[in-house]
Parts: C-alpha cells; structure tokens; sequence
C-alpha cells in the first residue's frame, strides 16, 4: 500500500483540511500520514474560533521520521497559516524529497477575489516561492492571482488568458499547475491545467452551482491527489476529482439538514470509488 502524508491545520469542525483530506485519501486506498499545523475550533469562516499552533512540532516529527527511516510515495500540502509555517514545510520537502514521490501544493488561501482572515499578499508571494518546489500545485483563480501578484478576474476572460495564468504559474517552478474555478465557458465550471515538461494543456468543464460552498477546494484537492496516488492520468484525475466535487455539493443541497459551513462529502464516497475503479 501507497503511504502518504498531509501537512495542514485541524478545523474540529467545518469539513476542511485534515477532516477532509485524511478520510478521502484513507477512502482511496492510500495509507495517509498527518502533520497537524494547527488545531481550530472550526474553520476561519465561523466568527470567535479558538486556534492553536503547532508549527514547533513540524520539526521534530520529521527528525523522528528520519530516525524511523519513514519514507513517503506523496506529500500533499494545504492551509498553511503563517511565515514560519512556509519555511518548515519549505525544509520537510528538501528531507522527504525522494526521486520518486510526488509533491503537492494547495495553496488554500482565499476565493471569490478575497484572501481568507488572516492573509496577507505578501504571504501569497512566499506561498508562491513554496508553489516552486512542488511537482503539482492546485490553486484556484484567487489564488493564483495574489500568487503571481496579477489582478483577479471573475468573468469576461478567454481561453488563451487561462493559458497564460498555466503559464505563469509553471514559471513559479512547479512542473505541472492545475486551475480550479476556471468559468470562460457559459453555464460551466471547470480545471485547466497545464504539463510543462510535455508543453501540454488539460480540461474538464461541469456544469456550474451557483453556490458557494466552504471547503469543496480541499475537497478537489484530497480527490485529485488520492486518484494520482493510484496511478490514474492527470486528466482522468481532474475529471474524477471534478465530478465527485459537484457531487458533494449536489447532495449538500438536496439534504434539507445540509450545513453551510462545509458539503456533504462522506455521502458520495461510493461515487468517488466507482470512478477510481473505473480508472484504474
Ligand atoms: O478550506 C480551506 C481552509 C482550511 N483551513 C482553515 C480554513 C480554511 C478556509 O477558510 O479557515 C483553518
């Protein structure tokens, strides 16, 4: 069995980051490490949440995994929360680094124009230089734009524009960049991405909820990862990763006891394995 690990905080409620990522990958058949950052009392949308820090434990975990001689075939990062954070996780791909694994960033960070509480866009800059030593980042509009420190644009964009954010981004050093939120096309929403060693672009477009759901990019995220985990191609992977997003959002809002704050993940997961096995 694949084993891989997962750097971001713990929101004890709120269905994102470690509460989503760990039962997905897990769901997935991957065996999934953690590295708690941070521990909230839910996620930074709610008002008045506690927060404690863990960066001073980042390190000495890793030293014992060293010790251990604990070796990992991914390494999939998300909310990171401060300067500090950036440059431990900076240092735990230089040790876990191996020819063969797999590094992937997500720059969770903001949406809709608008960075979450708490960031700023020089965080977005360093978040970029930590993008470069990823073979796989997965940000979203917003955040590419703070990243790359151009103007966000909601609408009214082309297809050769996203290419040139695709672009851009694989220019931060990552070899492959993938685009969520991507809406250039009426009525869909899709992922772009962009192989720069093959000169290679990818698409998938659903149809687009006009809602606004919290977590569903780490959602996309865990999926995506845990498909590349099995070896699916980075296409296929977008797609199921995609379809199980707007499957999860579809069930939130048919469930009349559905929560705003986070989507109805858990209740899809059938889905998500009858497209892995499908892929596989
Ligand atoms: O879903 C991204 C995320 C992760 N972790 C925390 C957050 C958010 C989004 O707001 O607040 C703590």
């Amino acid at each position: 069995m694949k084993r891989v690990v997962t750097i971001q905080d713990i929101s004890c409620v709120g269905k994102c980051s470690l509460t989503v990522a760990l039962p997905i990958i897990s769901a997935m058949g991957i065996e999934t490490a953690v590295v708690p950052t941070a521990v909230l009392s839910t996620h930074t949308a709610f008002q008045n949440f506690t927060f404690c820090d863990l960066t001073d434990q980042i390190q000495p975990i890793a030293d014992h995994w060293v010790a251990e001689k604990i070796d990992f075939d991914g390494i999939y990062t998300g909310y990171l929360g401060s300067f500090r954070q950036l440059q431990l996780v900076s240092d735990f791909f230089d040790r876990f680094r191996t020819t063969g694994n797999l590094i992937l960033v997500d720059p969770a960070m903001g949406d809709y124009g608008k960075l979450y509480t708490g960031f700023t866009p020089e965080f977005a800059l360093e978040m970029g230089k930590l993008c470069g030593k990823a073979d796989i980042i997965v940000p979203n509009m917003t955040e590419a734009a703070f990243m790359l420190g151009i103007p966000y644009v909601d609408q009214g964009y082309d297809e050769a524009y996203v290419q040139d954010v695709l672009r851009k981004l694989c220019g931060l050093g990552t070899r492959i960049a993938v685009l969520t939120g991507v809406n250039y096309v009426p009525g869909k929403l899709g992922v772009m991405s962009y192989d720069s060693e093959k000169d290679q672009f990818e698409s998938y477009f659903n149809e687009k909820i006009d809602v606004n759901y919290h977590g569903t990019g780490d959602i996309f995220a865990s999926a995506f990862f845990g498909a590349l985990m099995n070896g699916v191609t980075l296409a296929k992977s977008m797609e199921i990763a995609a379809e199980y997003t707007v499957a999860a959002i579809r069930s939130t809002e048919e469930d009349p006891n559905g929560h705003w704050y986070g989507v109805n993940f858990e209740a899809v997961v059938p889905q998500l394995l009858q497209m892995l096995g499908e892929a596989r």
